[in-house]
């Protein structure tokens, strides 16, 4: 079926979570839906605050331009506008815009008889954001711990928070999101090599099967996931790479305050290494300092 006469077919009414059939129409290709507006409203309120933070700041360099959040003695109080009350309004605007995209993907799913997958996989990453600006903040007792809304000011909160703990790479869990991060990448580029090499083999040559494709990994690694369960690989690495990122925060500060280095004396403390002292210090890397 063509893909417009599909989707006259399957444009009908139902599957709304909320506003029953009032948004419950499309335009042009995009489909409207209560979440629809409410994505809307929030991304044009947040984005008209953005720019009005951006005129009342001192540059409209959009390198530097800057939304900051409160500074800590506001704690977890309201802040005035220009000293981040608007950062606070910007975070409402922001959680209000994902959530509202999310509920809009799962109209879209039950419309259609489909699975949550996209939705599900979309909220771990409203999940990372709301940790970083909401859990996290809240848990240390000041808004002021959430990051910068700027290109520049966001990656120097990452910088300061990560020296703030030493050393950001020793956070073991930061370590575990990282390797889901690069592993993501491989996967997808096996995927994207397999599917490529077997269903796009070049001008006049046959298009391969999915028996091709496991043979090809069952001769190369011995083991073949499937074409279905590549899929599953894929989205499982992915979300787990953004969970670990949420754990990897949310430990800084309210589990964990010291160098996150130092938290590896455990390791040191393990009765498989011999307990003397000329160990201890190769184990503190003194012997770095000679
Ligand atoms: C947060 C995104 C959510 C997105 C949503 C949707 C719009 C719409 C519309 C354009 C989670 C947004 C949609 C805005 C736009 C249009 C049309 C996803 C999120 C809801 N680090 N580090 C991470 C690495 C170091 C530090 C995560 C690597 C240093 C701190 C990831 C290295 C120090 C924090 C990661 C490295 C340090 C992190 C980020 C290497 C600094 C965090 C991914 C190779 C000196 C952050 C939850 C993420 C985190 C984070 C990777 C180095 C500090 C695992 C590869 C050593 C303080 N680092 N890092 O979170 O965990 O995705 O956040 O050196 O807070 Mg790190
Ligand atoms: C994709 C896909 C799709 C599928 C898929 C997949 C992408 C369309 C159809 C594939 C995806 C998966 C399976 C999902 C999981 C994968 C990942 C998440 C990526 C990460 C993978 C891993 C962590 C696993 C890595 C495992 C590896 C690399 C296997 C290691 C294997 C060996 C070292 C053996 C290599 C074999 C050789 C060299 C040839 C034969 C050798 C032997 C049988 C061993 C014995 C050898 C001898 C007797 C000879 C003497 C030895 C010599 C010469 C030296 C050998 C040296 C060594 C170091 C072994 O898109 O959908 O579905 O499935």
């Amino acid at each position: 079926m063509a893909l417009l006469s599909f989707e006259r077919k399957y444009r009908v009414r139902g599957g709304t979570l909320l506003g029953g059939d009032l948004f419950d129409f499309w335009v042009g290709p995009f489909y409207v839906g209560f979440f629809g507006v409410s994505a809307l409203f929030f991304t044009i309120l947040g984005t008209a605050l953005i720019l009005y933070g951006a005129a009342l700041g001192p540059t409209w360099n959009l390198w530097q331009i800057s939304i900051n959040p409160p500074s800590l003695d506001y704690g977890l109080a309201l802040a005035p506008m220009k000293e981040g009350g608007l950062w606070q309004i910007i975070t409402i605007c922001a959680v209000g815009a994902f959530g509202s995209w999310a509920l809009r993907e799962v109209e879209i799913s039950r419309k259609l008889g489909m699975g949550l997958h996209v939705p599900f996989a979309f909220s771990i990453a409203i999940l990372a954001f709301v940790t970083l600006n909401v859990f996290r903040p809240l848990l240390m007792g000041a808004w002021g711990h959430g990051f910068h809304y700027g290109i520049y000011s966001h990656l120097e909160w990452v910088n300061n928070v990560g020296y703030a703990y030493g050393n950001f790479h020793y956070n073991p869990a930061h370590m575990i999101a990282i390797t889901f991060f690069f592993t993501t990448t491989l996967a997808l580029a096996l995927h994207g090599g397999l599917v490529l090499s077997s269903t796009n083999p070049g001008r006049g040559l046959e298009v391969k099967t999915p028996e091709h494709e496991d043979t090809y990994f069952r001769d190369f690694i011995g083991y073949s996931v499937g074409t279905l369960g590549i899929h599953r690989v894929g989205l499982f690495l992915a979300l787990a790479a953004v969970f670990w990122s949420a754990v990897c925060i949310i430990i800084s500060g309210p589990l964990w305050e010291d160098a996150w280095s130092d938290w590896w004396s455990w390791w040191l403390e393990l009765p498989i290494f011999p307990q003397d002292d000329l160990v201890r210090e190769i184990g503190d890397l003194d012997y770095l300092d000679n």
